[in-house]
């Protein structure tokens, strides 16, 4: 089997082989209820998947992981693939995201950074100055080859389910490289862009020239769709994230323009929806702060990704479930939804609760 057998081919506006792209594409929709609402339609169940559906919270990839740090993990290909069907196995979700980190693409051009257990990226030089903004070569396939590898596993390992590639955006990467690590307030990020707007744009521009390369490695290794995590846009006010981001997600997403659908999500990201809908992704992710419907009148016409609390996975069965039905409602105000949490799994979440969601998602919008 191919190794691209999976991703929709790209359609060539006007090419020969157009009809064709067209008529495969149609197939692998019919049967993929994910890949179908990522087009906008709904056909089949909501299909249901969960950001950090790998991971602390289940015991067999604790077993799988013991001893290997987490960036060694990422770069060991039967690794990402036996943690990556984990999830799929367990819930039979109906898409799995690749088992790689946002961080992945900066270590392997060279950046020194480490993902300390507990606390997450660490970079152990701060970006500060132009000299630092060059230490950002652009990603070559080569410097990735366990990237490449790992996806070819599991496009043969997935069957039809689909897998979702991803990258961090230039923004949410900008700030772990200018603070260093994970922050609150992001406010050495803050004070860089407003004090040195033509640094800012060196460092954010070139993170979008890796992010985008990274996401077509993903691709044209056989990922069927990408998500862009910006998880920490949402510490923007729209005129900044206009401003200092926008230009920047938009250009690490063209890099898979007309290739595959594109998700994007970012944190708290309420007042920013329509602008992070400008950069063209088919799919909006929201979190869990405002309602679909509220979310669905915002963005006519878009697919929506969410959100149910991922605080609410904690809560007893029967208020998860009437939680689950809720998102299930309001989500019947978009084209398309595809079930997720608002944000990633926590880690102290009981796996019967995450396929409890599952079952309900797949057995209330079979009917
Ligand atoms: O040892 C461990 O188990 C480390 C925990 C862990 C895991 C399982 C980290 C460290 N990263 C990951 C995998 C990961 N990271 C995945 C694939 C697994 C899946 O989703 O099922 C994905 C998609 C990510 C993406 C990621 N990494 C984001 C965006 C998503 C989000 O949660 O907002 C971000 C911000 C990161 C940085 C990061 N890596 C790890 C941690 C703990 C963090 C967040 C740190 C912080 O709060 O700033």
């Amino acid at each position: 089997m191919s190794a691209t057998s999976h991703a929709p081919p790209r359609s060539r506006p006007g090419s020969a082989c157009q009809d064709e792209s067209v008529r495969t594409d149609a197939a692998i929709r019919s049967r993929s209820p994910f890949l179908a609402a990522c087009h906008g339609e709904r056909s089949g169940h909501v299909p249901v998947w969960f950001m950090r559906q790998a991971g602390r919270s289940l015991p067999e990839y604790r077993e799988a992981r013991a001893g290997t740090s987490m960036l060694e993990a990422c770069r060991t290909p039967e690794l990402v693939c036996e943690i990556t069907m984990q999830p799929v196995r367990r819930y039979g979700v109906d898409a799995a995201i690749f088992f790689s980190d946002i961080v992945v693409p900066l270590a392997a051009i060279g950046v020194d950074i480490e993902i300390v257990p507990g606390v997450g990226p660490v970079v152990a030089e701060p970006f500060r100055t132009e000299a630092d903004a060059e230490r950002l070569r652009n990603l070559d396939p080569c410097d990735v080859g366990y990237i490449t590898e790992a996806v070819g596993l599991l496009t043969e390992e997935l069957g039809d389910t689909p897998l979702i590639g991803f990258a961090g955006a230039p923004f949410t990467l900008a700030s772990y490289l200018i603070e260093g690590g994970p922050s609150r307030d992001h406010a050495k990020t803050k004070a860089l862009m407003r004090s040195r707007p033509d640094l800012w744009h060196a460092i954010a521009s070139r993170l979008a020239a890796i992010c985008g390369e990274f996401l077509r490695i993903q691709v044209e290794a056989g990922a069927s769709a990408v998500q862009l995590f910006d998880s920490w846009a949402g510490a923007l006010s729209e005129a900044d994230y206009r401003r200092f981001a926008l230009p920047h997600s938009t250009a690490a997403l063209m890099g898979v323009a007309e290739s595959v659908p594109r998700i994007h999500f970012g944190v708290g990201t309420a007042h920013l929806l329509p602008a992070m809908a400008e950069t063209g992704a088919e799919v909006s992710g929201v979190d869990f702060r405002i309602p679909l419907d509220q979310a669905a009148a915002m963005l006519p016409g878009k697919t929506l990704q969410g959100n149910l609390d991922p605080a609410a996975v904690l809560a007893d069965p029967e208020p998860l479930l009437d939680e689950v039905d809720r998102v299930i409602e309001a989500g019947r105000a978009a084209p398309a939804h595809i079930f997720n949490l608002g944000h990633g799994v926590l880690p102290d979440s009981d796996p019967d609760q995450l396929a409890r969601i599952v079952d309900r998602v797949h057995e209330v919008t079979s009917r």
